[in-house]
């Protein structure tokens, strides 16, 4: 369920949990709870403290990101605008399309985010000047 249209192309949803008495279990789905056909999923973790991380956008890569324990801080600009997100709880889910520009900081000593990503690993996707990102988007 959709809870925030963060920027035009990203936004923050929260999961359906299928919660009994044991405990709780969310499922993501290719073409139900996520939009996209995904090909990838990675981890990121044992962030060390005071690490920033991202500083890149993608020209086509979507993404759906989980913070599946503890916490951090995401900023996502897409040229217009510029927002941050915390990402606290595995209920939710930020939703980052392509062209926007990503950080990442605050990371718990527990932090591990699950991403979910539309395509393989592709270096050539990557853009990692930010003035080079913003000719990009302004060319889109
Ligand atoms: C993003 C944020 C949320 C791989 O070998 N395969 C992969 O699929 C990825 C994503 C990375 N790597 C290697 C490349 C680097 O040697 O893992 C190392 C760390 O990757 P990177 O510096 O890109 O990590 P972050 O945390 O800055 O960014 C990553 C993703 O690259 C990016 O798409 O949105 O996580």
């Amino acid at each position: 369920m959709l809870l925030e249209q963060i920027l035009p192309n990203c936004a923050l949803h929260s999961h359906r949990v299928a919660g009994d008495e044991r405990g709780s279990l969310i499922s993501l789905q290719s073409g139900f709870e996520i939009p996209f056909e995904f090909k990838r999923v990675y981890l990121v973790y044992g962030t060390r403290p005071g690490v920033e991380r991202g500083f890149h956008a993608h020209k086509s890569l979507e993404q759906w990101v989980v913070c599946v324990s503890g916490s951090c801080v995401f900023t996502v600009d897409d040229g217009n605008d510029r927002r941050e997100v915390l990402l606290d709880s595995p209920e939710k889910g930020l939703q980052i399309g392509s062209g926007i520009w990503r950080e990442m900081r605050d990371f718990t000593p527990d932090a591990v985010l699950m991403v979910v990503a539309s395509t393989h690993y592709e270096l050539d996707d990557y853009i990692r000047s930010y003035d080079e990102f913003l000719s990009f988007v302004r060319s889109s």
